[in-house]
């Protein structure tokens, strides 16, 4: 299914509320409106420095002379125009700011919406909006069709770790690393979403643990947190198994809360509710079970073109739950020297009850 660039532009245009234009310079806001079949190798940035999405007539991409030629090729905006240093290559200005004025001043715009803090000058009214990150919460059926492939790949990941981390005693967190990323690499996914995190023994009691070469021992929790980009898209996958099939009576305890918190706000994630009402649904079960002050982080982030982006499940968060969301759940314990649990699914908000997309096997045997 080809992305309908226009359906963003026109969405877009019908909420200017009296505003010229909106500009964008965020590298997942541009390549949302400008190139997000693109980017091999570069995920999450972008070819392109600014997109203009002007009240009337076609939206415009600023790039360098660097990328002119691919950004010719791959973005979904005719109107592309060049900034560079060099006096012999034809542009519109020495920098993608200088461009940006220009073409401003050339198309009478003189107030805008801005994804960032911009100022350009007197004479141009800025206000900064997050209506662009806000809109790319909700994914249109394109986008799911991406974000599904990527999931696939990614599932198949955890299978083929699951059953290395098992049979796993006396390999390093980083060969574990490697073996998976290869796997998955083997798959033709287009690379990852962010470096796979392998975390064994203690080790998986720090959060965001980066890998070491600590070797694999029995009974360990592992957890292996990882995604894959596939056209552009996203996934985000937690499990976490342990080193010959089974853990310490403590940890096995704490995989069972960790799983049924993780239920708790799936559960939870229905149109109209809030992000906090979300994380508490699986905190005030870890609480209740006494390890609330174990459980470090927020419960889940939206995803997409970008591995975090809006909106966010955490304890502050007010966002309303709304349908098409598309946002991981993944709750955690870790109890500091000994270890920890984590497990994560990506999550759709339909009509109806949450639609769990990762299929990876989470419960423990
Ligand atoms: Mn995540």
């Amino acid at each position: 299914m080809e992305i309908n660039y226009n359906r963003r532009w026109t969405q877009i245009k019908e909420n200017l509320s009296g505003k010229d234009a909106f500009v964008c310079s965020l590298p997942g806001n541009t390549r949302y409106l400008a190139n997000s079949e693109s980017p091999p190798g570069c995920p999450p940035g972008s070819t392109m420095n600014f997109v203009i999405i002007p009240a009337k007539g076609e939206p415009i991409g600023i790039t360098s002379s660097l990328e002119e030629h691919r950004c010719r090729k791959e973005a979904s905006v005719d109107d592309i125009r060049l900034w560079t240093n060099y006096p012999e290559i034809k542009s519109h200005g020495k920098t993608a700011k200088e461009v940006l004025k220009n073409t401003i001043e050339e198309k009478n715009i003189d107030s805008i919406y801005s994804d960032t803090k911009l100022s350009l000058g007197r004479g141009i009214k800025v206000k900064q909006s997050d209506f662009v990150n806000e809109m790319r919460g909700i994914k249109s059926p394109d986008e799911l069709e991406r974000i599904n492939k990527a999931i696939k790949q990614s599932d198949k990941g955890q299978e083929f770790a699951r059953s290395l981390v098992e049979s796993g005693e006396g390999l390093t967190e980083r060969e574990v690393r490697v073996e998976i990323d290869y796997f998955m690499g083997r798959n033709s996914v287009q690379e990852n979403s962010f470096s796979t995190i392998i975390a064994s023994g203690p080790n998986a009691a720090h959060s965001h643990h980066s890998n070491t070469n600590r070797k694999l021992e029995k009974g360990d929790p592992v957890i292996c947190d990882f995604g894959v980009f596939w056209d552009g898209y996203c996934s985000d996958i937690t499990r976490t198994y342990f080193v010959g099939g089974e853990g310490s009576d403590e940890m096995e305890k704490v995989y069972q809360i960790v799983l049924e918190a993780n239920k708790k706000s799936i559960e939870a994630l229905k149109i109209g509710k809030t992000g906090h009402d979300v994380d508490k649904a699986g905190r005030k079960f870890i609480s209740e079970k006494g390890y609330g002050r174990n459980f470090v982080h927020g419960t889940g982030h939206g995803f997409g073109l970008e591995i975090h982006e809006f909106p966010s499940i955490t304890y502050k968060s007010k966002v309303i739950v709304k349908n098409s969301m598309a946002v991981t759940i993944e709750p955690g314990i870790y109890l500091p020297g000994k270890g920890g649990v984590r497990i994560e699914d990506d999550v759709l908000v339909t009509q109806r009850k949450p639609n769990i997309l990762t299929k990876a096997k989470k419960e423990l045997y």
